[in-house]
């Protein structure tokens, strides 16, 4: 690392699971890798952290891993000196001592607070919005990823889209892919299924018709919340990482869960896949297959609106009744009233326009990338002008 390189520190409150460090070290590691900045990740959970990045010690207060130095978010705060860019994640409130330093610095900081994903409309005019300091002579500006070109787009790495067609395109690349997770490649004809989901009633209905239905399904479950779910359904009260299970024409495998840089594999080698969240839902469009987001529930319910806005954004360019089917398994997965066999038969029915369109979908956002568009409007606010993005 060049010691004349940007710096950037990165702040993660882990709220519970998995998104707000899976976002963040992912962001962590493009802009080290990609453009060539010094990147300080500090991190309030690094027990959290080493279950993406296992070589990580989640004892250690300062570690360097995959070239992005990790540092525990420790109480108090130790004092140090604070970068040229500061990207606090998901409004995590940093700390006073830290904010302090930054009004203190001859050159302020670039502030930036990277929100949360959405879909919905009111997006495009919060992004890049200022927040001036109540006290000190600073400003915190927002910055809100989405699908729109009025937004900050998505993580996607520079890589990532070859990759995925690399290995879409290499028979032997996808044999590795299942030796490696300790399964013979399956059968031609067999549906693959990869299910990374919060726990769901919905689950048993789903697989009776996976059960009984005419396809052989293979259903890959990483470890998670939903596997209580799973061994309810095959009468298992401790499914753990390598269990099999059948019934019918379905069959289940639990899988560990793998290092974040991993996980698209899983993604790319299923025909359909169930994610969660936030990352693993954007990863899902990259992987381009036909995919059942299950949002993060949210107790006052704004969930659900979420959850339309993205399935009326991503919806609009498909035939209505793609778009139609595609709706009703959503709608069904997030919790609303509906025969799962009846919505999953007909997403079924509608999977290769659905494929058809999601590869559309993922080209039609590559152009609208978080990092670079993160790193433009630090320069755009005026106190990064010497600073050389890498990569571009
Ligand atoms: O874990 P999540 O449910 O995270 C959620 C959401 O981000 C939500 O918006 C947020 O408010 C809440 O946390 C606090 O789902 P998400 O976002 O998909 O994050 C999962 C991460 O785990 C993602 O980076 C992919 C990664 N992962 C692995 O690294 N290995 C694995 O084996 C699997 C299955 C996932």
């Amino acid at each position: 690392m060049d010691k004349n390189s940007f710096r950037c520190d990165i702040f993660c409150n882990v709220i519970d699971n998995f998104g707000d460090i899976g976002v963040c070290w992912r962001l962590a590691r493009q802009l080290a890798h990609e453009h060539g900045l010094a990147v300080r990740l500090w991190v309030d959970d690094l027990g959290s952290f080493a279950r993406l990045c296992p070589e990580a010690d989640a004892g250690l207060a300062v570690q360097r891993c995959r070239g992005v130095e990790v540092r525990l978010w420790s109480k108090p705060f130790p004092d140090t000196q604070p970068a040229d860019l500061v990207i606090e994640a998901f409004a995590c409130k940093l700390p006073e001592g830290y904010i302090e330093a930054m009004a203190a610095q001859a050159q302020q900081p670039v502030w930036i607070n990277l929100e949360y994903l959405s879909a919905e409309d009111w997006v495009e005019s919060h992004h890049k919005l200022p927040s001036p300091h109540p006290r000190l002579p600073l400003t915190k500006y927002y910055f809100f990823p989405g699908f729109t070109a009025k937004t900050g787009g998505l993580l996607l790495e520079r890589d990532l889209l070859a990759r995925r067609d690399a290995f879409l395109g290499d028979g032997e690349q996808q044999r590795d892919f299942w030796r490696g997770i300790g399964i013979e490649p399956p059968p031609a004809g067999a549906l693959k299924i990869s299910m990374f989901v919060y726990e769901n009633a919905a689950l048993q209905g789903l697989f009776d018709a996976w059960a009984d239905g005419a396809q052989p399904v293979l259903c890959l479950v990483p470890e998670g919340r939903i596997l209580p779910g799973v061994g309810l359904y095959f009468g298992d009260d401790a499914p753990t990482a390598g269990k099999a299970y059948a019934r019918g024409n379905l069959q289940v495998r639990v899988l560990p869960f793998v290092e974040q840089e991993r996980y698209d594999e899983l993604l790319w080698a299923c025909d359909i896949n169930f994610v969660r969240g936030e990352d693993s839902c954007v990863r899902a469009q990259w992987a381009a297959k036909p995919f059942v987001w299950h949002i993060y529930p949210q107790h006052d319910g704004v969930h659900m609106q979420k959850l339309r806005a993205f399935i009326g954004k991503y919806g609009a360019g498909l035939p209505t009744g793609a778009a139609r089917a595609q709706r009703s398994l959503w709608e069904a997965w997030n919790g609303e009233a509906a025969s799962l066999p009846a919505v999953w038969n007909d997403f079924l029915a509608h999977q290769s326009m659905l494929r058809e369109y999601s590869g559309h979908w993922a080209r039609q956002l590559a152009g609208n990338n978080l990092a670079l568009n993160l790193l433009d409007f630090s320069r755009e606010i005026g106190r990064m002008r010497a600073f050389k993005i890498e990569g571009q």
